[in-house]
């Protein structure tokens, strides 16, 4: 086999965002693109000679060309092995599950999350190390720096591995082993929670509705709901991944995953609902007519993890990220734990559950997951709460009340506007950072603020210190409003507001929260200026 080693000049723009690099399609697409990249990250890990890679991705479009040439630099860059997903095929969580089950050197995974797909929608890239985990800042940073000094790559002349069948293929002395996506995944899934309690759930009539979205979940779901829990077929709606998502935003919330909510809100819906999102590590749950906000949902599997066969030796800790609501620290504090806040983006969590100090992580961004792997993991989610639906018999609404009535309801609403000129979101931040002086100690009717700030958080396993992590207004009764911009999205910017207010009153906890949060809203829009700035009246979506 012949190892070419080409010239490159470098791209200047490949700096990872929140969770990867994600760029549109047709820039990836440009000559050397995906190559320069790849090799930045080969360049940065120095992975001995022999080591063994995880690939594979959201079978997004691009997904299958990505695979091919970054096998090809893998052999030319000394790995010994990589284990793929048959079609190219691996969900986030999965990748995650392989790298710690078969101790390999770290992953690649392609995707660009719950961005489109298709040839104009979004590919993307990203880089998890040996704990399973998306790499921390002073890894993605260090690939961004070589990605900007980079010369040359490494790949191997090579015809294209068979992707769609599994078993072992060489490139020169590299091994690549194509194997089933689903199987390791479903046996974790199967050790951590009491299918046998589920399936009885499901035997009984209780009727569920996984969206997958046209993403990469549908062969997970089909796999665990229905062959090994025995939900009829049609308890899976949108199961088969396609590299346009259909045409569709595989995010799961309350506009995107309409075609669920549309379900679970309609006559005779079903008991429980829930989605996934393009690479299958977000999570939305949906009872009947009821919509969990993944700040409660975090909480409530906190509080009832004890139910869980895999979680029933107790959680050392939980973490959230800041703009998360604090409904989970009212839990660790009643089950006598530390909760941690953290920056938005999973990578903060890997350090606190590699050194003990956490089980159980979520993000109001529709994520949650546990130390079982290093990232967060959609259907995880779904089945923990089949689990605690199984143990406790009762509606989704009704656990999520008995809760609230427990431990008080942190109202929580995020509102994004997305797609807005960066040089409009850019001047709502200035505008907001500039005002801090004046906003500390500010009066907005019955609320005053007490602490106005822009978060940074110091790691407490290695102390690394992350700044500029979004801006707090943070009232005198602990209501408050959190301004960030989004580091996920590829056009323009995304602005996002983040609301929280508690209420410890039992008789108002069936109010809308846009309601209940009515005044926090008409302070943040005062205070950052931005209809004016933005030309937007209404955020882009609510949830
Ligand atoms: C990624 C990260 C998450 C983060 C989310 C939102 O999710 O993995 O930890 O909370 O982005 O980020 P932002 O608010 O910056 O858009 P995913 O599902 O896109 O990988």
């Amino acid at each position: 086999m012949q190892i070419r080693t080409i010239a490159t000049a470098p791209y200047t723009d490949q700096k990872p965002g929140t969770s990867g690099l994600r760029k549109r399609v047709p820039v990836f697409q440009q000559a050397r693109y995906l190559e320069n990249f790849a090799q930045s990250i080969f360049d940065t890990i120095a992975a001995p000679p022999d080591a063994t890679l995880v690939l594979g991705g959201d079978g997004r479009y691009y997904n299958r060309e990505a695979i091919q040439i970054i096998l090809k630099m893998a052999a030319a860059n000394g790995f010994g092995r990589v284990l793929v997903g048959q079609g190219g095929i691996l969900s986030t969580p999965a990748a995650s599950c392989l790298i710690r089950k078969y101790r390999t050197h770290g992953g690649i995974i392609l995707s660009a999350s719950h961005n489109p797909g298709g040839p104009d929608g979004d590919f993307g890239i990203k880089y998890n190390t040996a704990n399973g985990g998306p790499a921390p800042e002073k890894i993605t940073d260090a690939i961004f720096a070589q990605s900007k000094k980079i010369a040359q790559y490494r790949i191997a002349d090579a015809a294209d591995v068979e992707l769609d069948r599994t078993g072992d293929y060489e490139i020169g002395d590299m091994t690549v082993s194509v194997i089933d996506p689903v199987e390791a995944y479903a046996e974790l899934m199967e050790s951590l929670f009491d299918f046998a309690a589920i399936r009885a759930l499901l035997a009984s009539g209780f009727r569920i509705k996984f969206d997958a979205m046209h993403a990469v979940t549908g062969p997970y779901a089909r796999e665990i709901f229905v062959n090994r829990l025995g939900a009829p077929a049609d308890s899976i709606m949108n199961a088969v991944p396609l590299p346009d998502f259909g045409g569709g935003h595989p995010d799961p919330n309350l506009t995107y995953a309409h075609e669920l909510v549309e379900v679970l809100y309609g006559d005779g819906a079903p008991d429980f609902g829930a989605a996934s999102d393009g690479d299958g590590d977000r999570n939305m749950i949906l009872g009947k007519h009821f919509f969990v906000t993944p700040s409660d949902s975090l909480a409530i599997l906190a509080a009832n993890a004890h139910l869980v066969p895999g979680y029933q030796q107790g959680l050392a800790g939980i973490a959230r990220s800041m703009p998360t609501s604090a409904a989970a620290d009212r839990v660790a504090k009643a089950l006598g734990i530390p909760c941690y806040e953290t920056p938005t983006g999973w990578k903060f969590f890997g350090n606190l559950m590699d050194a003990g100090k956490v089980t159980l992580c979520g993000e109001e961004s529709f994520g949650t997951g546990s130390d079982h792997i290093r990232e967060k993991d959609g259907l995880w989610a779904v089945l923990f709460w089949l689990n605690i639906l199984a143990v406790r018999k009762q509606s989704v609404e009704a656990i999520v009340f008995e809760h609230w009535a427990r431990f008080g309801r942190n109202v929580y609403s995020r509102h994004d506007y997305e797609d807005i000129p960066a040089d409009a979101a850019n001047g709502v931040m200035k505008l907001l950072q500039d005002r801090f002086a004046e906003l500390r100690g500010a009066q907005f009717g019955h609320l005053r603020v007490k602490v106005c700030d822009d978060f940074s958080y110091t790691d407490p396993v290695d102390g690394s210190v992350s700044t500029g992590q979004g801006v707090r207004i943070i009232f005198t009764d602990d209501s408050r409003i959190v301004f960030r911009l989004s580091g996920t999205g590829t056009g323009g910017a995304t602005l996002r507001i983040y609301l929280e207010s508690f209420e410890p009153d039992v008789s108002k906890h069936h109010l809308d929260a846009q309601q209940a949060l009515a005044t926090l809203i008409s302070i943040a829009l005062q205070i950052s200026e931005l209809r004016k700035r933005t030309g937007r009246e209404q955020p882009t979506v609510i949830t």
